[in-house]
């Protein structure tokens, strides 16, 4: 920080801006950090967080910077975390914290206190009224503050991602559990003292930038670890294989689901005539496509769902030896979903959802982690299986390839500026590490190419490298010169290689020192067009995951399939995909056929795939993989997920507030939904606070419903739409519903009591139902808040009898 400037007398206290370096300085010491540190975990653990903002000025420290939690939190056993509590609770780390992760620190801008200026630094007196040759004049060319302002609005898009527009990302931190030397010389996976920042930005994959969050799509998992030998990008996606095997077909594969080109509609679904008819033509997509009409498309939140690098990888360690790798990030939350029903609706009550769920979640404490795998093939394994290594169609059934969770990371800051950082990430799975490298899969090969190009298209240039969210903390020396927006500053004479007058710098490195070998992998062969017959197994692993499912899961599956298909105006079109489905299954070709006004498999089935081939027979496979199912997920974590508590005026406030602090006590967040904002008076006189009206919120924003009893709150609920329609809605959706006293009134005068036989006792009945709990007035409160929020943990009840009696 420099000395005030004596003309800045009189302006609040301000850091002089400063140029950004090649290699950030620290900008803080370490014990200084370690203050800081302890300062934030203290705060967090006292929850006074939102008294600890940034400090003003590049050098102040923010308290969320750092992680946490310790590479030692592996919550292999999840049973030992508990129901509901997080690994990241445990023990802060007593690890070195590393100044990597200020390096956006010099390029914060704050104006807290500031005045206002123009680009330039000049302060303006007066920005509501143009520069006119009188007040009701024309306005004067000269005014520059107008004409900088407006200018610089008219530019203030670039083009959006050609896919993956819509996203969001947060900072966050890796580390590795143990040395990974044994397989990779890559330097973030050697030590586990050693804390890599990353930044990581979640996507769907089809709609524009303005879309819904809850489309039903494959999203996006990109991460850019932050590591001391420069940049790595994992750019992966939440299904584990791809639609096509080779990049050449990815312009077609988008401007298929994309909105039609004459109309543009649809947005952000599949759910129309030019994706299915594709889908149709290129068997190879039928995998992708039952991952797509799976749950997994449906994720309830970004930190519940896993990731997958997809594209075969490989490591090389220190003596050369290259393995096929696939990486994988397991969320500790579990993977979880919503129902089709509520993710539509999300897209219209919330279509920021899961961009507010993440943000929220980070706000608050409870930091979304995930676990990195690998799964690893030896080389000379490389034919050892019923499928192409090099096929990203194809998933490794961990049951042939373990997953060797090896690290964890942990989402623990939201960006300052959604533009800045989310918007002007740019990925690239061509950043890599030494110690990673390709495979020939040719999907990855063609990828390799494209995203250097798309982010020239989107940056206008090649100097995206340099914008600050994807400035390397290694430091960076080349000849690389001019080109818009150029940032750094080169010194010296020299900007060739080799050269004599600059002593030959920057000079290459050896291997030795870190430079970047590539794998001197063996190829070979004819110059073709063409593909290996090794790729053209294109159903055994649609039927592995179909085999896998469990049977609810089966049904949303089908359920999917008659939406999407159920768009699709071309009759032609839906009988080839049935087709193409009774390769993977007759029976699911039968059942997605019976929606979608097909009889059957025609008798042209065979034909829909001419050049398929079977899986050769003698190599490692298997027919099902439970770990596909998301019944096996992970369950009990509560952190983080949402209740509402229906209430109106008469509420038992007692009920009411003995829940709600006992959900809050392990982190659920509760919010009273009533009639109409402000408060509700309690049976007892008391004031309620009420956080949302029947009329700003719906069942579909939270995991669970809780109604207290007090007869007049009850009868008044009773007689609202909106309320019976938030019940009838959260058990339609399978969501856990508790009731105390009268509260079970208004279950069994919503839809769900028509369930009910009449005459016999209601709550035992109710009980009976899975995840619905109705007890009777005087009950135990905590008792009864530990069972619903161990309901919650379940997630939802698929196993809910009678729920299509009740509308949604
Ligand atoms: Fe991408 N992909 N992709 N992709 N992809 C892009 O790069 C591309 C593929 C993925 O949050 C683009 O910066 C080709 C597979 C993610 O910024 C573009 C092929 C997987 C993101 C591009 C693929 C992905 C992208 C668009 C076929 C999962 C968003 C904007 C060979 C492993 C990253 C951009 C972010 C983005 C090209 C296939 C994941 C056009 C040619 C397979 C998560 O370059």
């Amino acid at each position: 920080m420099q000395p005030e400037q004596p003309d800045r007398a009189d302006a609040p206290a301000q850091p002089e801006p400063q140029l950004p370096q090649e290699q950030n300085p620290p900008t803080q010491s370490f014990s200084a950090l370690r203050r800081d540190v302890l300062k934030g975990a203290a705060a967090l653990a006292s929850g006074t967080v939102a008294a600890l903002t940034l400090g003003k000025g590049p050098a102040a420290a923010h308290p969320l910077d750092l992680p946490t939690s310790s590479p030692t939190d592996r919550p292999t056993d999840l049973a030992s975390v508990g129901t509901v509590e997080s690994a990241v609770d445990r023990a802060a780390p007593d690890v070195p914290a590393s100044d990597e992760s200020k390096k956006l620190d010099p390029y914060r801008e704050n104006p807290d206190g500031e005045y206002l200026t123009t680009d330039q630094g000049l302060r303006v007196s007066h920005t509501d009224d143009s520069l006119k040759a009188g007040q009701r004049g024309p306005t004067l060319l000269e005014d520059f503050h107008f004409r900088e302002k407006i200018t610089h609005f008219d530019h203030e898009r670039i083009p959006e991602r050609v896919v993956h527009a819509r996203g969001a990302g947060a900072h966050g931190v890796f580390q590795v559990y143990q040395s990974m030397a044994q397989y990779t010389k890559a330097g973030f996976l050697q030590n586990p003292a050693r804390q890599t920042p990353v930044f990581v930005r979640f996507s769907t994959v089809n709609g524009f930038r303005g879309s819904a969050d809850t489309a039903r799509d494959a999203r996006g998992f990109a991460t850019k670890f932050f590591t001391q030998e420069g940049v790595f990008d994992l750019v992966g996606n939440n299904i584990p294989v791809f639609f096509i095997q080779d990049a050449i077909k990815f312009p077609d594969l988008v401007h298929a689901f994309k909105p039609e080109p004459h109309n543009e509609i649809p947005q952000a679904s599949t759910a129309h005539d030019n994706f299915w008819d594709f889908a149709s033509l290129v068997p190879e997509s039928t995998h992708m496509n039952m991952w797509v009409l799976s749950d997994r498309a449906l994720p309830r939140s970004f930190r519940m769902m896993d990731g997958f690098g997809v594209n075969t990888f490989r490591f090389v360690n220190e003596q050369g030896t290259g393995r096929f790798i696939k990486f994988h990030w397991k969320a500790v939350l579990g993977v979880h979903s919503v129902v089709w029903d509520e993710a539509q609706k999300l897209a219209g009550k919330d279509p920021d959802w899961l961009r507010r769920d993440l943000w929220e979640a980070i706000d608050q404490g409870n930091f979304p982690e995930w676990e990195f795998g690998v799964q690893i093939i030896e080389e000379q394994d490389e034919l050892a299986f019923s499928f192409d290594v090099l096929d990203a169609t194809k998933i490794w059934p961990e049951e042939l390839v373990p997953v060797q969770r090896i690290g964890k990371l942990t989402l623990n800051r939201n960006p300052d500026n959604f533009f800045a950082e989310t918007e002007q990430s740019a990925f690239h799975p061509g950043h890599v590490v030494a110690g990673i490298d390709f495979s020939d899969d040719p999907l990855l090969q063609g990828r390799l190419f494209s995203y250097f190009d798309t982010q020239i298209n989107r940056f206008n240039g090649a100097n995206f490298a340099e914008v600050p969210i994807n400035r390397p903390v290694a430091p960076v020396h080349n000849n690389q010169q001019d080109g818009y927006m150029r940032q750094r500053i080169h010194q010296g004479r020299t900007n060739y290689f080799p050269n004599s007058l600059g002593n030959n710098s920057p000079n290459v490195a050896p291997a030795s020192a870190g430079g970047f070998v590539p794998y001197p992998e063996n190829v070979g062969g004819q110059k073709v067009r063409a593909r290996s017959d090794s790729f053209k197994d294109y159903f055994s692993q649609a039927t592995l995951f179909w085999n896998s499912l469990s049977e609810p899961e089966r049904q949303h599956l089908i359920q999917a399939a008659h939406f999407e298909l159920g768009k699709v105006e071309t009759k032609a079109v839906r009988q080839r995909m049935v087709d193409i489905f009774e390769h993977v299954d007759h029976g699911l070709a039968m059942q997605v056929a019976a929606g979608i006004g097909i009889a059957g498999p025609s008798a042209d089935a065979p034909s829909v795939a001419k050049d398929a081939v079977p899986p050769p027979t003698g190599r490692r496979s298997v027919d099902s993989s439970p770990v596909l199912s998301q019944e096996s997920t992970p369950k009990g974590l509560v952190k983080g997920r949402k209740v509402a508590i229906l209430a109106a005026d008469g509420v038992n406030a007692a009920e009411l507030q003995g829940v709600k602090a006992a959900l809050e006590g392990v982190g659920i967040t509760v919010e009273v939904v009533a009639p109409v904002l402000g408060t509700v008076k309690g049976a007892g006189g008391e004031d309620v606070p009420v956080d949302r009206s029947f009329l700003t919120t719906a069942s579909v924003l939270y995991d669970g419903v809780y109604i207290p009893g007090g007869n007049g709150s009850v009868d008044t609920l009773k007689g609202q739409g909106s309320a019976l329609h938030f019940v009838n809605e959260a058990f339609a959706h399978f969501k856990p519903i508790g009731a105390i006293g009268d509260g079970v009134g208004l279950l069994t005068a919503s839809d769900v009591g028509r369930v009910l036989a009449p005459g016999a006792d209601a709550s035992s009945q109710l009980n009976a139902i899975p995840g619905v709990i109705a007890v009777a007035s005087g009950a135990d409160v905590p008792t009864f808040a530990s069972r619903l929020a161990d309901a919650i943990g379940q997630h939802r009840f698929w196993a809910r009898a009678h729920k299509d009696q009740v509308p949604a």
